[in-house]
Order: structure tokens, then sequence, then C-alpha cells
């Protein structure tokens, strides 16, 4: 029996549930930024930027100093959160094309289903990147677009099909792209060429923002994307705007369901690549553009906070504020991220960007509000992952899980609520290459691996290393002194662990 489902933690979990009911169903509100860092925001130590609509989460909530996303890239990371499974379980789980097929098999248990067969609403607003179809033939753009989101337990959804750097450049909401004339229908590629336009490897001189690596082919609105496209120009967005579009939709989602229970998956753009900010933030922090996108995704925070509190609907809301994986500055775009960085540490204390297995690709801001039950101004050392939302979530709505729903997750609703409960004795993080690190207690081992040690040609480390390295955080939280030769017993004894988790469910 997985150690999230001890009867314990049943047993407390029940008794809150039998004692409080109205607050056991609270609203759920999961803000998931893209490639925010640890570091990035003022409540975790930011100086050289300040985000006050986050920091009231933390100072109003608990925020969890060890809390990781499923994977160090977006589709893995997502992957893990929604099925409660690591994405590495299987391969075929890397970052998606927005035509690659939807990787969550329709009607399987997630996130979503969990709190939709517990009568919530269930809205997902943004980013998807969990692929759409079924594979068997290829995307039509033009007619019905299913499988996606609403197969997998969403009531409604109003997304981005895969990044803002990947065509097709439009919104699809449920089936359907939005502002799309028949006339002019939407035709995408990830091989052939089929825009005959120039393109952003051609028309170099004419971007709005030039590319570094890759993002060279169809122009969007002056930026180059990966993929081709042409057609379904009425549907294109204009980057400028996106935050704003998703932060009126997201509202709209609370003010239309507040007289029931609802979850809100608030999947923000920002600070992902290409980093456009509206007007009124363009050169608001002396960080460039990446700078400039963190504030504008502290103005959706704000938006979602002064829509609770105008509707008085904050005491029993749960607002989850997290991120998909580790920060990362030149990601294929020359908006001056690197330059313009001054001391600013997006990845805190911890070492390694996006896309490895250190500390800094995986561990992310993690705060969790909800006053009617999480004790404010709380600060959690315990260890967290996003792989645990659907056994958590489960077990506030009072749903049991059978062996084989969300396997990976625990329910951590315990130390949720007492920040002295025990969180996860351990977890697994995921690089790109198929590459995990594994932390168990205040250990982190890295499996010797032969993947290569570079992502792309970006010259990011990710980690790998063709030898054990053994780190022991609270000393060492930057992984810099590999222990693996002082400490061979606890190599073994983490491999091992790691080997069992590998080997079961
Ligand atoms: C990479 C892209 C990067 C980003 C990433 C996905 C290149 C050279 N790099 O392939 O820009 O889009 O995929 O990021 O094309 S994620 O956060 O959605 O996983
Ligand atoms: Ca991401």
């Amino acid at each position: 029996m997985p150690v999230n489902r001890l009867p314990a933690l049943l047993i407390a979990t029940a008794a809150i549930a039998a004692a409080e009911p109205a607050a056991t169903k609270p609203n759920i509100i999961l803000i998931y930024a893209d490639d925010l860092g640890w570091g990035d925001v003022s409540s975790y130590g930011a100086t050289a930027i300040h985000t006050p609509q986050i920091d009231r989460l933390a100072e109003e909530g608990m925020r969890f100093t060890a809390g990781y996303a499923g994977a160090s890239t977006c589709t893995p990371s997502r992957y893990a959160m929604l099925t409660g499974e690591y994405a590495w379980r299987d391969r075929g789980r890397g970052i998606a094309r927005a035509d690659s097929p939807l990787i969550i098999p329709p009607g399987s248990t997630t996130l979503q289903s969990i709190l939709h067969d517990a009568g919530y609403h269930t809205a997902i607003v943004g980013k998807w990147h969990l692929g759409l179809g079924d594979g068997g033939s290829p995307l039509d753009w033009n007619g019905k677009i299913a499988p996606g989101p609403l197969e997998t337990g969403f009531d409604e959804a109003f997304i981005i099909p895969a990044t803002v750097d990947r065509v097709p450049c439009v919104y699809v909401e449920n089936h359907h792209v939005v502002g799309l004339d028949p006339d002019d229908p939407i035709e995408v590629s990830y091989g052939e060429r089929i825009d005959p336009r120039p393109s952003g490897a051609e028309a170099r001189d004419t971007l709005k923002m030039d590319w570094s690596h890759g993002h060279n082919q169809t122009i969007v609105n002056g930026i180059s994307r990966i993929g081709w496209m042409t057609g379904g120009t009425t549907a294109l967005w204009r980057d400028e705007d996106i935050a704003d579009t998703l932060a009126r939709r997201a509202v709209r989602v609370i003010e239309e369901q507040k007289d029931r229970p609802f979850f809100l998956f608030f999947s923000l753009h920002d600070p992902h690549v290409p980093r456009v900010a509206h007007e009124r933030f363009e050169g608001t922090t002396t960080m460039g553009p990446r700078g400039d996108v963190i504030l504008q995704i502290d103005w959706c925070v704000g938006e979602i906070n002064r829509t609770l509190d105008r509707l008085g609907l904050a005491d029993n809301t749960l607002v989850i504020l997290t991120s998909d994986n580790g920060p990362v500055l030149d990601d294929g775009y020359k908006d001056q991220a690197a330059e313009l960085i001054g001391d600013h540490s997006p990845a805190g204390p911890f070492r390694g960007w996006k896309y490895g297995r250190w500390e800094g690709s995986n561990r992310v801001p993690f705060i969790f509000r909800w006053p009617a039950r999480i004790p404010a101004d709380t600060v959690n050392h315990g260890i967290i992952g996003q792989v645990d939302f659907p056994a958590t979530f489960a077990a506030l709505v009072g749903r049991d899980l059978a062996e084989n729903e969300a396997p990976d997750s625990f329910d951590i609703l315990p130390t949720l609520l007492a920040p002295s409960a025990p969180a996860r004795p351990s977890i697994v993080m995921e690089g790109i290459r198929d590459i995990l690190g594994y932390r168990s207690g205040d250990w982190k081992y890295h499996h010797p691996t032969d993947a290569r040690r570079i992502a792309w040609d970006t010259g990011i480390d990710i980690g790998a290393r063709p030898y054990p390295m053994l780190f022991k955080l609270a000393d060492d939280p930057g992984e810099e002194n590999n222990l693996a030769e002082d400490h061979p017993e606890i190599v073994e004894k983490l491999h091992a662990e790691l080997q069992q988790i590998k080997s079961t469910p």
C-alpha cells in the first residue's frame, strides 16, 4: 500500500470531513506559471523584483520551500500533476508539439475528473501542452478538435494548445478554434514547409524579437515560431494581450461559478518565451522582458485576489501558486534575459535551469492559501510535489482512490493543514533525455547516465554524468560537493530506493 494511503491519514481526513463539511469543498484555483523559478518572486527572496500579489498569498497562507514540479519541462510536468503518475514511467511524454496526440487517456482518473465527479465545475484557462486528438489522422484545426481537455475531466476549456512559441497561434475553446473564419482555414505542419511567406530565418531583420536558436519558421505578430502555419488570420493572438485575455477569462469563470464549488486551472504562459509583456508592463523592471512578464504574472494573481475579495469567496477558496519547471534565460529568443539579469538569481540558492535534474530545475515556488483551514504566514520545509495534487484533492473531497489511480500521488493534506505533519519521504525528479534525480530526506542522488550533458545548443548543463552524484542539501543546496565516494552506503541505499520506485507500480 502506498504510504499516502495509510489509514491514519485517511482517518484524519475523514475526521475533517465529518467535522466541517462546508469547508471540505473549497473552491480550488491552481495558478500555474510557466518556467518561473524558485527565486523569481519576492516571497522567496528576490529583491530585484517585487511581486506583492504572490507575496500576499504567502502571507495569508503556507509557503513550501521544498515543493517540486513533476519534471523540468512542461509536458511531463503537467502530465504528472494532472494524472498523479510520474511521466517517465512511459516513453512518449516529452515536450509535445501542438499536433501531438493527447497523452492522457480519455476517461482516466485525473485531478480534474476527481473534482468533476465530486460535483465541482472544472475549468482550464491557459496553456495545455498535453496533446490534442487521437493520433489516428492529422489534427484538423478547422473542425472538432478532440479528444482534449474536455475528455480528461474538464467541463470547460479555453486553451493555448501547446506553447506560444509553437504554431498554431490561436486559442481553442472547448473543441474549436476561437474566431476562425471558415473561408481562411488553418493548416499546420511541423515537418514539410507549407508557408510560402518569408520565414523567421529569411526575414530576420523584420522581426519584433530576434531568435537565438530554433524559432525561425512561420512569423506571427512579428515573432517567428516553431512550426509552419497558414490561414486563421482572424483567430491569431497578439502576444501582448495573452495575459489579459487569460485573466479576463479566469475572472469570468469565477464569477459564473461563484455559487458552487469550482476548480479553475489557470495556466499562464509567462514567463515562457517569447516574452512579450503588454505595453503597460514594458520596461517596468530593470531585467527586460523576462522581468516585465513576471510582474505581469503578479498582476494576473492580483486579478484573482481582487475577484475573490469582491465576491466574498476568499475564505473558502484554496489558491495554489506554483510553476511547471525551473527557470531559463535564453530559451531561443534574444530578449536580453541573460544580459540584464544583474544580481537576480532565478533559481534562488539552487543549481540548474529548466531541462535539468538539479534542484533549481525542479524545485519551484509553491504557495497554498486557504484562510478557512490553512494557517497563515507559515513556512513548510517538507517535501511535496505537484504529482501529489490528485491524491490530496481526492482526500479533500472524500474520494477513495484505487491502487492504480494516481499511483505516485501522496495525500499531503495533513501537512497542508498542520506543517508539523509528515510530508513525502522522497521524490523523483525528471530532466530531459530521461534522466532522473532522486531526493530522499536531505540527500539528493543523481543516477549515472550516458545521456548528453547539455540541452540542445542552449549550453545548459542538465546534470547528466556517467558516474553517481550525491549531495547533502542542507549543507549544499547548490549541489556542488559530490559526496558519492565518501558515502557509498548512502548511494547504494538511494539507488535501491529509486529502483524500487521505478519497478512499482
Ligand atoms: C524547446 C524549445 C524551447 C521551449 C521548450 C518547451 C527550441 C530550440 N527550444 O524545444 O524554446 O519551447 O521546447 O518548453 O526550440 S516547455 O516549458 O513548454 O517545456
Ligand atoms: Ca515550462
